[in-house]
């Protein structure tokens, strides 16, 4: 692909899931944004539409996309509605440690379940990917949930936090200590069933901006999973499996920062070129014209640096070092640019009569998600400083 262009199916998946943002995910980000409803809705239509679990291998029922192409598709629905897209996305995070290291077994009865068909209600069935603790979430070895073997099953306490999707899962990717003095090495992926006994979900909680995603604390107290669940069958492969998993998922969040950026942009030159200030439109002041031109630079910059570290994870190369650079420029630019897009529209930026309110507000999770901008910068410098 990247030899600078897209091939004729990317443009295509691009061009789906643009019409798809534009008709169906715009016109709902207001009233999901007011409501915190969660959008099953347009879940179902994405699901309908081979737009949700694209990264599904074909042998498994998927489209077998690689993460370059959920890239473009994540920047597209992001574009639309970023809360929307978070509970989208989830599903590719969720997925992607049991795409990279799940058993035959695992893989036909857990990714098949997403892409096979609908719950019995009419709606696709989700999935959620659960590693952060309330006493732990940049320091993932500092995780305390423990799985205790007993016969061919096991028992996992523990309580997650901030986990996408924790309310309307089917399944759940849970990262537990089997051997708690072993370090990271100590650490066992789960694939749990949601409605297993012993799981409690808590309350919806009340964020910022991303208000169509579903954000839960979830505890485990002494649920049984049966030992063919360990995943990829790995006892002490939790961590390279939470950790490669992030390789195929930062570079999707990251294109989504540059979705939400794109739609700031596009409202803050439309905005500019109307208002007029001093016998003017505000864009022929260069300090406002400026504004924009750092927002598009950063935008192409952010968007070249995701394509780059999604197309290296296709190629089966390492990526952690290109997948923090897009996750941390593109997080910090998204930020910077619903920001100025605020300033272009002075007072009214402000006001939630207005879109770019709700992108501001939107904007700031994505320096917290998926590793804060410092982790990124800290796995950055020890990527950079092992190369020397
Ligand atoms: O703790 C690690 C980290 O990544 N922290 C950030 C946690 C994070 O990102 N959480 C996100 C949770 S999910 C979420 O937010 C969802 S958002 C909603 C959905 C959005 C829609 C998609 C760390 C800071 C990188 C690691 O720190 P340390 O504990 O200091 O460990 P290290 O010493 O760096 O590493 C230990 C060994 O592991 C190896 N390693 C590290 N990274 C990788 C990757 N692949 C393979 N192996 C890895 N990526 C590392 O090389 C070390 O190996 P040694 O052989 O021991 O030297
Ligand atoms: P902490 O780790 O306590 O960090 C606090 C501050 O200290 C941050 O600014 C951080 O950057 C800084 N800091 C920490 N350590 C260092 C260091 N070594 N160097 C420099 N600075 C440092 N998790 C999941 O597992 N699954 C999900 O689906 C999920 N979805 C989420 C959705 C939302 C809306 C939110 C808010 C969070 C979600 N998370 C999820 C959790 C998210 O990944 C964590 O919140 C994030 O990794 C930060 O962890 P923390 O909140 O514990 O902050």
């Amino acid at each position: 692909m990247i030899g600078y262009g897209l091939s004729d199916d990317q443009k295509m998946y691009q061009k789906t899931a643009r019409d798809f943002a534009r008709d169906v995910i715009r016109p709902a980000s207001e009233h999901h944004d007011q409501t915190g409803e969660y959008p099953w809705e347009i879940l179902t239509k994405a699901w309908e539409l081979g737009l949700l679990n694209t990264m599904v291998p074909a042998e498994y029922g998927g489209l077998g996309l690689g993460a370059l192409e959920a890239c473009i598709l994540s920047e597209e629905m992001a574009w639309g509605c970023t809360g929307i897209g978070t509970a989208m996305e989830a599903n590719q995070l969720a997925t992607a440690p049991l795409i990279m290291f799940g058993t035959e077994e695992q893989k036909k009865k857990y990714l098949g379940m997403l892409v096979d068909g609908l719950k019995d209600d009419g709606t696709p069935h989700m999935a959620a990917y659960c590693v952060t603790e309330p006493g732990a979430g940049s320091d993932v070895q500092a995780v305390k949930t423990r799985a205790v073997k007993e016969g061919d099953v096991y028992r996992i306490s523990g309580q997650k936090m901030w986990i996408t999707n924790g309310a309307k899962a089917s399944w759940y990717f849970v990262l537990a200590y089997t051997d708690p003095d072993a370090g990271y090495r100590g650490l066992t992926g789960f694939i749990v069933d949601a409605d297993t006994p012993g799981i409690e979900v808590g309350r919806k909680e009340i964020n910022l901006g991303q208000k169509a995603s579903d954000t839960r604390s979830i505890s485990f107290d002494n649920v049984e999973v049966p030992a063919e669940n360990v995943l990829g069958g790995k006892e002490g492969g939790g961590w390279a499996q939470a950790m490669g998993a992030f390789d195929k998922s930062r570079p999707i969040v990251a294109s989504a920062a540059v979705g939400l950026a794109r739609a700031a942009f596009e409202h803050a030159r439309a905005y500019s070129l109307e208002r007029t200030t001093f016998g003017k439109p505000i864009a022929r002041h260069q300090a406002v014209s400026f504004m924009l031109s750092d927002m598009a630079m950063n935008i192409q910059a952010a968007r070249h640096l995701v394509w780059e570290s999604a197309w290296l994870h296709d190629q089966g190369e390492r990526n952690t070092k290109q997948a923090a650079f897009a996750k941390a420029f593109a997080a910090d630019m998204a930020v910077k640019v619903a920001s100025d897009a605020v300033q272009v529209y002075g007072g009214y930026g402000y006001s939630t009569e207005y879109p770019v309110e709700k992108l501001y507000r939107d904007s700031k999770i994505f320096q917290i998600y998926e590793g804060t901008s410092q982790i990124q910068r800290v796995i950055i410098s020890r990527e950079i400083l092992r190369e020397a």
